[in-house]
């Protein structure tokens, strides 16, 4: 026995205590202790991944009012503070040592400072509860993906998520070998009100010690600040990945049926709220993932995992014709926690769910009636924007069978999306891995939405949709997705997708949510070298025949050709206008930018220019055809 087990004896049941005693790491013994000492907890409970185990967590978090039950069998409902509804840039900081800075682009702080505000605000933290302990496996179990993560929390509704998000870990450390590196997150809700919510929002900071790979959050619920193996441990497991010579990305994972019965397995990374979940849980194919995928060079080729196996997903406008099957487990028995909806007699509602919501209720301002507002007087919405759900990925139909398969999948595709009502088309492939990293992954650009506090509608640059979590420079990053695909025997081909895009005219979407069902159908069968293509100055974009006839045969749509021309039509100026803004941002902000990035911009630059001499501003595709 070491001293730190020892000191924690006294916090603990036996049985927690052999729980704890039978995992052979010091150092998970030494973070607890440490964590018990500043929290100032008043036991410890060890969750060893039984079914008692899970049982109890869910039954406290009910207990303790974190989670309050609904009518349908296994449903709990979950608020967060009307000021902690979406990840909070501002309050998230790298600590870093003297003398190092990241990428301008990062919020950072001292190091020594960081660590001493944050554990100041921890101290004591804990008084009067439990703190629970979370061993997680982060991708499928025994396997060359496996990383192992930590964490200790105040929060039964962040453990009982952690149920449903992740694979136990538990059996994982008690076998792992113990010099094995550890992802570990210490969290606190802080004070709470009569309600379970977290009051103290002015003092809430999540701060990441990549030195120490560890993660302090502290007067924060909102599953994005709270659960640590979303996207707290994410941005360290960047940094191992950076170290290790794979990529630890934003993605969503799918397998595409394409004809013959074969499936295909596609990547995709989207910013939040950009249509990352809503593409991976297509009607008819199936799903990995919705959030964080990790993809590494095996044998050759790429081949990634679901990080999680559940889904914190956005409930905004999930209604039974565009998102059936997840509507149906959102209103079926089984375990299931919203968040931030409103509830009236046990029954959840929220916003675009296609049907009359109620004029009053329970929702995260506390009491709710129509016509309330907020402090600044604003109206507050009957639920939140960024309310969501939290299940498992077993639970969904289309699950896919190989969620678990310590291979992971073979990726044949890599798409980056954004949110982008001006330049991009639909649908294009790039010309080459690098051309794809650079002109769709490096330059993905995203309006910000609700998913993150602040202002929305603002054009920012989001690279590989993992702006918000990169823990490396940002060139660094962009050499390492260089390098991947490089050394792969066959890389996955890459594509930019938009769901954005507007009419420049009358402002309106130029597609349904429905359509990138059909530029999905349209990426396998260019995996597979069977559908054509136009080379234009951005990409290889769709020839309508080919999408017309997969409009017919996945949606039932007759696709008229205008409809084709107006939304791949080249619009140089705005591609123009992007490549400025994307040059700008790196040569302000990155001062580690491959040259590569500003080669490959200045080329679709001049395709743009060139394009521009010959047919104009505005070129519809049929031009290109030569
Ligand atoms: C996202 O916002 O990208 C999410 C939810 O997936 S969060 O857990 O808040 O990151
Ligand atoms: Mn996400």
């Amino acid at each position: 026995m070491n001293g730190y087990l020892e000191a924690l004896q006294a916090k603990m049941s036996d049985a927690d205590f052999q729980k704890l005693a039978a995992i052979p790491h010091t150092k998970v013994h030494e973070f607890i202790a440490k964590a018990s000492d500043l929290c100032n907890c008043a036991k410890i409970f060890i969750c060893n991944d039984s079914a008692e185990d899970i049982a109890y967590i869910r039954q406290k978090a009910i207990e303790t009012g974190e989670e309050k039950v609904l009518a349908m069998p296994g449903h709990t409902v979950h608020f967060d503070g009307i000021h902690d509804q979406g990840r909070d840039r501002e309050a998230t900081k790298y600590l870093v040592p003297k003398g190092v800075t990241l990428s301008k682009a990062l919020n950072q702080i001292d190091r020594q400072e960081g660590l001493a505000e944050v554990k100041s605000l921890l101290r004591d933290s804990m008084t009067g509860r439990t703190m629970i302990v979370r061993f997680i496996s982060l991708g499928p179990p025994n396997s060359v993906f496996t990383v192992l993560g930590l964490q200790c929390t105040d929060s039964w509704y962040v453990a009982h998520s952690e149920s449903l998000l992740y694979r136990p870990g538990y059996e994982v450390f008690r076998n792992a070998d113990p010099s094995q590196e550890i992802l570990r997150v210490l969290h606190s809700a802080g004070k709470l009100n009569e309600n379970m919510v977290s009051v103290e929002h002015e003092k809430k900071r999540i701060y990441i010690d990549h030195m120490d790979n560890t993660i302090y959050s502290v007067n924060t619920q909102y599953a994005g600040n709270s659960v640590g193996f979303k996207k707290l441990a994410f941005r360290l497991a960047i940094r191992k990945a950076d170290r290790e010579g794979w990529l630890a990305e934003h993605m969503m994972i799918m397998g595409v049926h394409g004809p013959g019965g074969r499936k295909t397995y596609f990547s995709g990374a989207f910013p939040s709220a950009c249509g990352k979940t809503s593409t991976a849980m297509l009607p008819g194919e199936t799903i990995v993932g919705d959030d964080i995928a990790y993809l590494r060079d095996i044998g050759g080729v790429a081949r990634a995992v679901n990080v999680e196996c559940g889904i914190f997903g956005i409930i905004q406008n999930i209604n039974p014709t565009d998102d059936a099957l997840i509507y149906k487990v959102l209103t079926s028995p089984g375990e299931v926690i919203f968040s931030n909806v409103l509830v009236k007699d046990g029954k959840p509602y929220w916003l675009g769910m296609g049907c009359e919501l109620p004029k009053d209720g329970v929702n995260f301002s506390g009491e709710w009636y129509e016509g309330k507002k907020d402090e600044q007087g604003n109206p507050i919405p009957p639920a939140h924007k960024n309310a969501r759900y939290t299940v498992s990925l077993r639970a969904l139909e289309n699950c896919d069978p190989e969620l678990d398969n310590p291979m992971g999948v073979e990726l044949g595709g890599i798409m980056y999306g954004g949110r982008d009502s001006k330049a991009y088309v639909p649908v294009q492939q790039s010309f080459s891995w690098e051309h794809g990293i650079i002109a769709y992954g490096a330059s993905l650009e995203t309006e910000t939405t609700y998913a993150i506090l602040g202002q929305e509608g603002v054009p920012e640059i989001n690279m590989m949709s993992i702006q918000d979590f990169i823990s490396i420079p940002l060139g660094q990053n962009i050499r390492n997705n260089l390098e991947f695909g490089r050394k792969l025997k066959k890389a996955p081909i890459i594509f930019g997708v938009n769901y954005f895009l507007r009419d420049k005219d009358n402002g309106k979407f130029l597609n349904t949510p429905s359509d990138k069902h059909v530029w999905v159908k349209w990426m396998e069968l260019r995996v597979h070298g069977e559908a054509g293509a136009i080379r234009a100055p951005t990409g290889l974009i769709p020839k309508y025949d080919d999408l017309r006839r997969l409009f017919k045969k996945v949606l039932n749509k007759d696709y008229a050709e205008e409809d084709y021309v107006k939304q791949f039509t080249i619009r140089v100026p705005e591609n123009l206008a992007k490549i400025e803004r994307v040059q700008r941002f790196y040569q302000e902000n990155v001062s580690d930018t491959p040259s590569e990035l500003f080669e490959i911009l200045d080329q679709q630059r001049q395709r743009l220019v060139e394009a521009r001499k010959r047919f104009g501003d505005y070129i519809p595709p049929e031009s290109f055809e030569w």
